[in-house]
């Protein structure tokens, strides 16, 4: 485990809600319970349960947006789940968010990401990477390379870059709204779109319009794709050919031809597949035929908090289940510095970053 904690690596699959460290959303949950808000005894199990169906992990976001969604607590948890991907080495990170509008909160779309950029910056245990962050994308102060972690004279180093999530429960103008506010926090640190949310809920062509208007302005997307059974809209998706797909659980024969033709990156969850029981067993999942066939794929979280993982779990899992050694697992985190919504002025730092991590390998 440690050795997969120390090499630098990229994570491209993280919801921000569902990233919280458990014993903070212990502490906010109690603090509503005393408040009235919520019985905090009717949620404590739910939060520490670890077996969760895809149904269960729903109804556990809607508590978490309950217990999370004002701006301080947004700013909060941000800052955290910055720290926590640092602190094992991740060197950039993609994080994933549902703008929310929460009107007894005075919450808008706008002011929740706000609140997410203020969360960013209030980061201070590790140097971030952000846009008006004073902290220059080019210094090589970063400390990760292999073995050699922070040693009090170096400070590791981690690009953050935004996401916004349109969730399966919204509307086409919501949708809208959300694409359009992505576009004018460009600037800021925003470089896509996702599409999320209960995969059994809501229609593609609901969507279809905001994601056409996202790529239309040169916004990169990445859609959840076959979760659940779902033949028609997996084929609705690929003929949309977004940047990268996420899960890719329920694909039929020719839904792998064609995602191998287009070579769509994949990203890939493990433990959330297995938790949720997307996928039956390690066995059987795809990440075997997709990294025997060279397809491109990265290791993701998902949810580090609502599925108690991290980024070094995950490696060590796909390293043990699949029979892969260090240096594979170290070309396979290299590797996915080819699939971020990012230009290749920062993938060039990226990867020196690697090339530096690479030569302490052995
Ligand atoms: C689909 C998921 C997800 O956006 O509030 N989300 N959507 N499949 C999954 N696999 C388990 N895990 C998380 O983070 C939480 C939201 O991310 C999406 C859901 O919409 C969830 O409400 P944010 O930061």
């Amino acid at each position: 485990m440690e050795w997969f904690a120390s090499i630098p690596k990229v994570e491209l699959h993280a919801h921000l809600n569902g990233s919280i460290r458990d014993s903070t959303l212990l502490e906010l949950a109690r603090d509503l319970g005393e408040k009235h808000v919520i019985v905090f005894s009717d949620v404590e199990h739910v939060i520490l349960k670890n077996d969760r169906s895809l149904t269960e992990v729903f109804k556990l976001f809607d508590l978490i947006h309950i217990i999370t969604t004002d701006h301080g607590t947004v700013k909060r948890i941000t800052k955290e789940v910055i720290e926590d991907f640092a602190s094992e080495n991740v060197i950039y990170l993609e994080l994933r968010t549902t703008p929310k509008r929460n009107d007894s909160k005075g919450m808008t779309k706008r002011s929740y990401m706000e609140a997410v950029m203020e969360g960013v910056r209030a980061v201070s245990t590790v140097d971030v990477v952000f846009p008006h962050n004073n902290v220059d994308a080019g210094s090589h102060i970063i400390s990760v390379p292999v073995n050699d972690m922070c040693n009090g004279t170096t400070r590791k180093k981690i690009y953050v870059r935004l996401l916004l999530s349109i969730d399966r429960r919204e509307s086409t103008a919501a949708a809208m709204e959300t694409v359009k506010l992505a576009l004018e926090m460009r600037d800021l640190g925003v470089v896509g779109i996702d599409l999320s949310g209960n995969p059994v809920v809501g229609e593609w062509i609901t969507f279809l319009p905001a994601l056409k208007f996202a790529r239309e302005h040169g916004l990169d997307i990445t859609l959840h794709c076959g979760e659940v059974p779902n033949p028609k809209e997996i084929q609705a998706m690929l003929d949309f050919i977004p940047q990268r797909i996420g899960h890719a659980c329920y694909f039929g024969e020719d839904d792998w031809k064609r995602m191998k033709s287009y070579k769509i990156p994949v990203e890939i969850c493990l433990t959330s597949n297995i938790t949720t029981a997307s996928v039956s067993s390690l066995d059987v999942h795809h990440f075997a035929d997709l990294y025997k066939e060279k397809h491109p794929l990265v290791l993701c979280t998902d949810d580090s908090g609502v599925f108690s993982t991290s980024l070094s779990k995950e490696y060590n899992l796909a390293a043990s289940a699949y029979g892969l050694g260090k240096r594979e697992m170290f070309e396979l985190a290299r590797n996915a510095v080819e699939f971020l919504f990012e230009n290749d002025e920062v993938k060039q730092d990226l990867r020196s970053i690697f090339d530096l991590a690479a030569k302490k390998l052995d």
